[in-house]
């Protein structure tokens, strides 16, 4: 709850995370606007791709409440051109949330350095800070020591005057919120196993077959084996052993089965390796002879798979657990509400799929959906926003009451209260832990972590929890610190970290006049051509680096049609893809006003120095200064000034 006085001019409210185009939208519908709008003019700037962000300066002046992602921001106080620029002063408060991330180097510290820099230059009128998280982390603390150096450290970046928690306003409304009780749901391992067991037999088989019949059995199915495909299937591409990275693309496949057994069905699992074999028969040259056995091994052991999966006597342990917690609940109360947090995608698909099917479950009116992240994935198709918020919108009016969710709903998804949140045999740490649990907020309600018993789940589960507690004390120790001592302390962490930035930007600047940019020759990676000198080179606002020699056409060709982006950029496009004669890819056009440059990728370059020869990796570490790109002189010297020329 946020008082705004009559003395404030704008306050800010900046989301990070994965989510956070989605959180800005929330924030504002079901937050800010409800309370503040009769008063105040509220605006949420959500798109980083729609073009709204480019008026962020213009709706700072026009707005009191401002709901934004971190990075538009940052965009808007480092931007040159003065109609899109914003000063920290412009706010009166800033409000960050999920501040632990304020850490490192992501965008939250970004802000957070420069406003601490004008800060300790005495400047006036800064925002004040208001940072809200659930938990703050121990930074992988092991020892109390470490834990507050950690909570000291994320104090200093926020130019924390004082934490406050919950159990402090012991009449807030907060101190309301029941904590939920845990309890641990663990299943021992299954007694027989005879579908894993022929999964593993068949992947014995296939290191036979590779010439290794020693092979640890007990090593199938596990993290470590994992790594050791994955090393192996590299080994095959550098080596060109065609037998090798195809064993070890099966071999994923048969360890894929093992994880998927561990944690869903039988049958869940078997259906993953017999999808990869229906499409390995239909695209693949038989002609091959590792190919050949891998699948005449399959097809000779299929229906022997599928009869074992079907064996209901063998069933995941996990799952009876799971039903009877959820009949548990749901039997007594109508309208209970539940989360159950997954690993995978393809997990929360495998769940849904298994309730589905479950007449006990559907008795008693469970009604699922899964709820996934946006991003790209092989395994299943992604979700949009819009299906995401749909989910959401259709649990909050109790048209579903259980979401199958991978870790997206942990943080940052505005998610109705539940009374049954399940971690089902997940990795945890110490804050996905706490965040878990808050969307246990009913009253009465419970968190369940359900895991097999001794299993590494179950051990680092109990390992964070030590780290909670670690935490809450270190937290404390903060807390009850002499308030001298401790601004003390906080100034001196400021200043070092201060010191630390000016350092790094000292070595940039060295490294920049290493030496003379008319001495310095790009090669194009490809054939080695001398295509470009260091001089050649101008940096458009500070993010895009062009060609500005006219005579550099002649080394390069171009697409017959322009790229496209999904976002749109703020005052250029991009036009065709630049290449090499060699056909090395080296960017692509910028159609920036008038003129039409090429913007070079260095990746794709061997930088000449007069000393030595380098790959090129980032434009912001090569060791000769980059001008700023002036338009008008450009104009002048390509004499295009009011000609339009599309070349
Ligand atoms: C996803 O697919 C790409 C290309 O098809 C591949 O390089 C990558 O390894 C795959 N990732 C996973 C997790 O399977
Ligand atoms: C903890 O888990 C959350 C979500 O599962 C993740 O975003 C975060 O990076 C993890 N933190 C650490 C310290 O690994
Ligand atoms: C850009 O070039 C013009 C004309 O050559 C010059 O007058 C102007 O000062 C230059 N601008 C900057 C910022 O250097
Ligand atoms: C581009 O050229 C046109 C004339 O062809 C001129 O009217 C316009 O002002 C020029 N644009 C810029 C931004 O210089
Ligand atoms: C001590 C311990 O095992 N803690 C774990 C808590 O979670 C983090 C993040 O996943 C792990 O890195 C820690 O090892
Ligand atoms: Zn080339």
């Amino acid at each position: 709850c946020v008082v705004i006085g009559d003395f404030w001019r704008v306050v800010c409210v900046v989301i990070e995370g994965i989510s956070s185009v989605h959180l800005v939208q929330q924030h504002y519908q079901h937050e800010f606007l409800p309370v503040l709008k009769d008063r105040y003019k509220v605006i949420p700037i959500s798109g980083d791709a729609g073009e709204e962000r480019f008026f962020f300066a213009n709706f700072v002046k026009e707005n009191d409440v401002v709901i934004c992602t971190a990075q538009i921001l940052q965009n808007a106080l480092i931007h040159q051109s003065e109609e899109k620029h914003v000063e920290m002063t412009d706010f009166t408060l800033l409000i960050i949330d999920e501040c632990h991330h304020t850490h490192k180097n992501g965008v939250y510290n970004k802000l957070m350095e420069e406003y601490l820099i004008k800060k300790l230059r005495g400047e006036r009128n800064l925002p004040q800070i208001l940072g809200l998280t659930a938990s703050p982390g121990t930074g992988r603390a092991t020892s109390m020591e470490k834990a507050v150096e950690h909570i000291m450290q994320v104090c200093a970046n926020l130019d924390t005057w004082r934490i406050m928690s919950h159990n402090e306003q012991s009449n807030g409304p907060a101190a309301v919120t029941k904590q939920p009780e845990k309890q641990y749901d663990l299943v021992s391992e299954r007694a027989q196993d005879p579908f894993g067991d022929e999964l593993k037999m068949l992947m014995l088989r296939i290191h036979e077959f590779l010439g290794d019949p020693d092979f640890p059995f007990s090593e199938f199915g596990t993290q470590t084996y994992e790594q050791k495909i994955v090393e192996m299937e590299k080994e095959g591409v550098v080596e060109s052993n065609r037998k090798k990275r195809t064993c070890a693309l099966h071999l994923r496949k048969y360890n894929d089965a093992l994880f998927i057994h561990d944690t869903v069905r039988m049958i869940d699992a078997f259906r993953h390796l017999d999808r990869f074999y229906s499409e390995e028969k239909i695209t693949r040259p038989l002609t091959d002879e590792s190919e050949r056995f891998l699948l005449w091994m399959y097809d000779g052991e299929r229906d022997r798979l599928q009869d074992l999966a079907n064996d209901a006597r063998y069933e995941n342990p996990k799952l009876s657990k799971l039903e009877d917690i959820l009949r548990d609940l749901f039997q007594s109360s109508s309208d209970s509400r539940g989360i159950i947090f997954t690993r995978t995608r393809q997990s929360t698909h495998d769940l849904h799929d298994w309730i589905q099917g479950n007449a006990g479950l559907q008795a008693i009116g469970i009604k699922t959906a899964p709820l996934t992240g946006a991003g790209q994935s092989n395994q299943t198709k992604p979700m949009t926003q819009n299906e995401q918020l749909e989910v959401i919108e259709r649990f909050r009016k109790g048209h579903l009451n259980l979401l199958l969710s991978t870790s997206v709903a942990e943080e940052g998804m505005d998610i109705p209260q539940c009374n049954i949140v399940v971690r089902y045999g997940l990795m945890t740490n110490e804050t996905s832990m706490i965040q878990a649990r808050g969307r246990a907020r009913h009253e009465e309600s419970r968190y369940s972590f359900l895991a097999q018993t001794g299993s590494k789940e179950m051990r680092r589960e109990i390992t964070n929890e030590t780290l909670e507690g670690l935490m809450k004390q270190a937290i404390k120790r903060v807390q009850n610190m002499p308030e001298r001592e401790y601004l003390q302390q906080i100034k001196e962490l400021q200043k070092e970290s201060i010191i630390e930035r000016q350092v790094k930007n000292q070595r940039k600047d060295d490294l920049k006049g290493l030496f003379n940019p008319d001495d310095v020759i790009l090669h194009c990676k490809g054939c080695n051509t001398a295509v470009a000198r260091g001089s050649d080179i101008r940096v458009v606002e500070n993010s895009q680096y062009v060609n500005v020699n006219a005579n550099f056409k002649v080394y390069y060709k171009v697409s017959a049609t322009s790229i496209v982006f999904e976002k749109k950029m703020d005052g250029w496009s991009p036009g065709r893809s630049v290449r090499c004669h060699c056909g090395q890819n080296w960017g692509f056009e910028m159609i920036y006003k008038n003129a039409t440059l090429p913007i070079v990728s260095i990746k794709n370059f061997a930088i000449q120095t007069p000393e030595s020869r380098v790959s090129g990796k980032k434009w912001k570490s090569v060791p000769f200064a980059v001008e700023d790109f002036n338009y008008s002189q450009y104009c002048q010297e390509n004499l295009l000034d009011l000609s339009d020329d599309d070349d």
